[in-house]
């Protein structure tokens, strides 16, 4: 395998002004003729003349019309051509039925779909396939089927034809096509400045009722990135499709929004309220990728997080919009500690602009995406709100049309602010958590908080200098008074004094509010203070932070020590739940534990190794403990946060379902699953019928109700995939591999899907205890699945590597099982080079 690297840059010796494609459609060999006008780059010295190309059958090659014989290998071809502008042509045969790996032009269900990001445009047709090299897209489709679509603006169509132009010059990851039998949930929207847009979401004949939310949820996002950015949409429709058999969410291809099924269609009976969320931010997330990737793109995909990280902090800031801002807020952080973290504390650290890479789709990680993330966050926290806007403006009004770096967004920021970025730009180049440390001094008037941090080792980055952490801080008083308001502070230094005069009393800090860098504070404060902070912080994140890390000790003690549950804990969280006055899905996130994989990796930080087992013990005993200390207050808690309205996936009203459900999974533990059955009979909706039937499942119940599930639902495919997850993650530890085998013998489990496979495998992944069983059983079960999926499918097998990432944390019997799994795979005939690469990292 080769491996690039960032310093290599070098940009390419041509420019495209314009490219026409003509595709002739058929299952097994597709026809895919093309014609490209070229000239010299001005600003390249290199004129190797070398086009990617993969698993393409050359039919001929023309210069300025006369034949030309190239020389091809397998991985594109070289040729020589003239010292001025040219035309090339090529004619190739592919064949996307063939195509199992999901990238390029393949087939799902009959209907024919491209994915191009990041490679994949190359097993299309010879071409210069890197985001630098931009051009202007024309495409001709002739195919026996109803709906043909491309990029950009519909320019002609007729039986067995289509034409589509895409006036605005993109890069080549950015082209889709779009052949099927599909029907259209249509709409419309007017942009700020007038322009009349149509908007379709084209989807398989029988899901034309799963539509709507999804388009509401377009026009929504249309209109706050006109109101919020100032960004208009620039061309005169607006399409989206869904298909079944897709390796990630979905893709913003220019005009032609790519979507994984369970990423955009929804309806209240098959669909739950966190898939409603998600659902509305992944739409979000695609659309205001027109201005921050296609408009302006990225130079080279060392740079990804220029265009990711910047469109996962604006569709959160849409998210925190439309829904609460301060539940999307921890949402994020429980999500990043979950998949980031692990990340960037174990052998797959790497920066979120990496400096190389072997496979660019193995990077497409929880630290590019929600670490990049977090990075604008610090931005945009270190200048402030005003100069945040101003240089998004300048951003856009320089770069528009350009493929971007990393230096380019930092000089829009250090123009408007005169503010030097260098210690900021280190977020972008070293990997790692930073661990802040907080001391404390109190003389009676002056209150003085120090705050060290530090950041440990990496995979090739040994040394981590001190970065700039904004650590917002708030003081309070004795009686839950602000003593003083949030406060930015500045850490820039390895130790740094921040002094707090003129205080009438020692103060209670409540420290990192809002989260507001992505660190691990290493603060050993008394319970008594989190127990304050649980009461009485006025920051709605700090305050659920307190709740979360009396939840992390109360059980790492309970794990390690054989402690009892504390006190202090269970009367915080019962005074939390009974509080009204607090948003219910607010304090459904407050009786939350942390992750087992999360309390893991924090027992391996403090040097003591976790036992997987003990682990799921005292998260099973605390939650018992919870029930009981609230057993009086349960039916009524229950009861008061049901919903008579005609259901709505909105903020409120999901917020209530989850309380609701908080509330079931603890009358469950006292009532042996009595109520849930009642509420599983009597759902109308995916989120109670669920809640309902995970809260049996762990009661060791509900195989009836199990398959009457199936029964009902067995033709649709996204709630089966919910029927395969369930019972993995709802498995006992001793169990889980086994039901995971049993369900991969399924006649419904078609593991080429990759929701489906995803279902199964990735569920077994994340049920901790399950997965790490002493046996063993369910790393052998999952090493199978990916040897079995690799040749099929890379992509989607590369990823589920990460399930391995933490493996250096367990004891010696463990990682003696993961390292031979990991090897056993590693010596597979013909490995990929996506898992290759995946394994020679996490195996070190
Ligand atoms: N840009 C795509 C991801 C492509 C992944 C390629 N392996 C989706 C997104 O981030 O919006
Ligand atoms: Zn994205």
């Amino acid at each position: 395998p080769t491996t690039i690297y960032l310093k290599d840059y070098a940009p390419f010796g041509y420019l495209v002004d314009e490219i026409s494609l003509t595709f002739d459609l058929a299952p097994n060999a597709t026809r895919v003729h093309s014609r490209i006008a070229f000239r010299p780059n001005p600003d390249a010295t290199d004129r190797t003349f070398f086009l990617h190309g993969e698993q393409l059958s050359l039919i001929s090659a023309r210069i300025d019309d006369q034949p030309v014989e190239p020389e091809v290998t397998e991985k594109g071809l070289t040729c020589k051509v003239p010292d001025g502008p040219f035309t090339w042509e090529t004619e190739v045969e592919i064949d996307p039925s063939g195509n199992t790996a999901l990238e390029g032009l393949y087939m799902s269900n009959g209907m024919y779909c491209t994915q191009c990001e990041a490679e994949g445009f190359r097993k299309i047709t010879y071409y210069p396939d890197r985001p630098d090299v931009m051009g202007v897209f024309s495409v001709r489709i002739n195919g026996d089927l109803p709906v043909l679509l491309s990029n950009g603006n519909p320019v002609d169509s007729g039986e067995g034809f289509a034409e589509w132009h895409d006036p605005w010059p993109k890069p080549a990851y950015l082209f889709a096509l779009v052949a099927g039998d599909l029907v259209a949930h249509s709409d419309r929207f007017t942009t700020v400045s007038g322009r009349d847009v149509a908007l379709n979401l084209y989807v398989r004949p029988g899901d034309e009722g799963k539509c709507a939310f999804g388009m509401e949820a377009l026009k929504k996002s249309m209109k706050w990135d006109e109101d919020v950015y100032g960004r208009e949409y620039d061309l005169d429709v607006f399409n989206i499709v869904a298909v079944d058999d897709f390796n990630m969410g979905a893709m913003e291809n220019k005009g032609l929004n790519i979507f994984n099924s369970s990423a955009v269609l929804a309806s209240p009976e098959t669909s739950t309220d966190a898939n409603f969320e998600r659902i509305e931010a992944i739409i979000a997330h695609e659309y205001f990728h027109n201005w921050t990737g296609n408009r302006i793109t990225c130079r080279d995909w060392f740079q990804l997080c220029l265009k990711e990280g910047l469109t996962v902090f604006r569709d959160a800031q849409f998210t925190a919009d439309m829904r609460s801002a301060a539940v999307k807020r921890i949402e994020d952080v429980i999500d990043l500690r979950a998949r980031q973290f692990p990340e960037d504390n174990g052998p797959l650290a790497h920066p979120v602009r990496p400096e190389s890479f072997q496979e660019i789709n193995n990077f497409y990680t929880a630290t590019v995406y929600e670490k990049g993330a977090e990075v604008i966050g610090i931005l945009k926290r270190l200048v402030g709100d005003r100069a945040y806007a101003e240089a998004l403006d300048l951003y856009f009004a320089r770069h528009d049309g350009q493929a971007c770096t990393i230096e380019d967004w930092l000089a829009v920021f250090e123009e408007v602010t005169g503010r030097d970025l260098s210690q900021f730009k280190r977020w972008y180049s070293d990997a790692g958590t930073p661990r802040v440390s907080v001391q404390e001094d109190w003389d009676g008037s002056t209150y003085t908080l120090t705050l060290s941090q530090q950041t440990p080792p990496t995979p090739g980055q040994p040394d981590k200098p001190p970065r700039v952490i904004p650590v917002a801080v708030g003081l309070l008083g004795p009686n839950g008074d602000e003593l003083r308001p949030t406060e930015m502070l500045e850490l820039t230094e390895a130790r740094q004094s921040f002094r707090f005069d003129g205080l009438p009393s020692k103060p209670v800090p409540s420290i990192l509010r809002e989260f507001s860098a992505p660190v691990i504070l290493d603060r050993d404060s008394p319970t008594s203070e989190r127990a304050f902070l649980l009461a009485h912080d006025t920051d709605p994140f700090n305050r659920w932070e307190a709740g979360r890390s009396l939840a992390r000790d109360t059980v790492l003690a309970m794990a390690v020590d054989g402690a009892a549950p504390n006190a202090s804990y269970l009367d915080g969280i019962h005074a939390v739940l009974r509080d009204d006055t607090l948003d219910p899905a607010y304090r459904a996130l407050m009786a939350g534990l942390p992750g087992q994989s999360e309390l893991a990796g924090t027992l391996h930080e403090r040097g003591i190794t976790p036992d997987p087992m003990a682990i799921y013990q005292a998260c099973e005993d605390l939650r018992q403990a919870l029930a009981e200390t609230c057993r009086d207050m349960l039916p009524r808690l229950h009861a008061d946060t049901r919903v008579d309205a005609p259901y709505a996936p909105d903020a409120e009203q999901s917020g209530k379902r989850a309380l609701a459900g908080t509330a079931l999974a603890l009358i469950t533990r006292l009532d042996g699953g009595e109520l849930a059955a009642e509420e599983y009979a009597a759902a109308d909706n995916m989120t109670l019928q669920l809640t309902a039937l995970a809260a049996l499942l762990h009661a060791g119940k509900g195989e009836t109700q199990l398959s009457q599930f199936h029964d009902q639902w067995r033709d649709d495919r996204l709630v089966m995939d919910k029927w395969f997850g369930l019972q993995v993650s709802m498995a006992k530890p001793d169990r889980a591999a086994q039901v995971a085998q049993a369900l991969t013998q399924h006649a419904d489990f078609n593991w080429k899907n990759p929701n489906r496979f995803r279902a199964v495998m990735g569920a077994l992944a994340t049920n901790h205890a399950g997965f790490h069983h002493a046996s063993g059983a369910a790393y052998a079960l999952l090493a199978d699945w990916l040897i079995r999926l690799d040749p099929v499918n890379p992509q989607t097998t590369a990823r589920m590597f990460t399930a391995f990432q933490t493996w250096r944390r367990y004891d010696a019997d463990r990682q003696a099982l993961i390292a031979a799994q990991l090897d056993r795979i590693a010596a597979t005939p013909d490995l990929s080079p996506d898992s290759t690469e995946m394994i020679a990292r996490i195996r070190g």
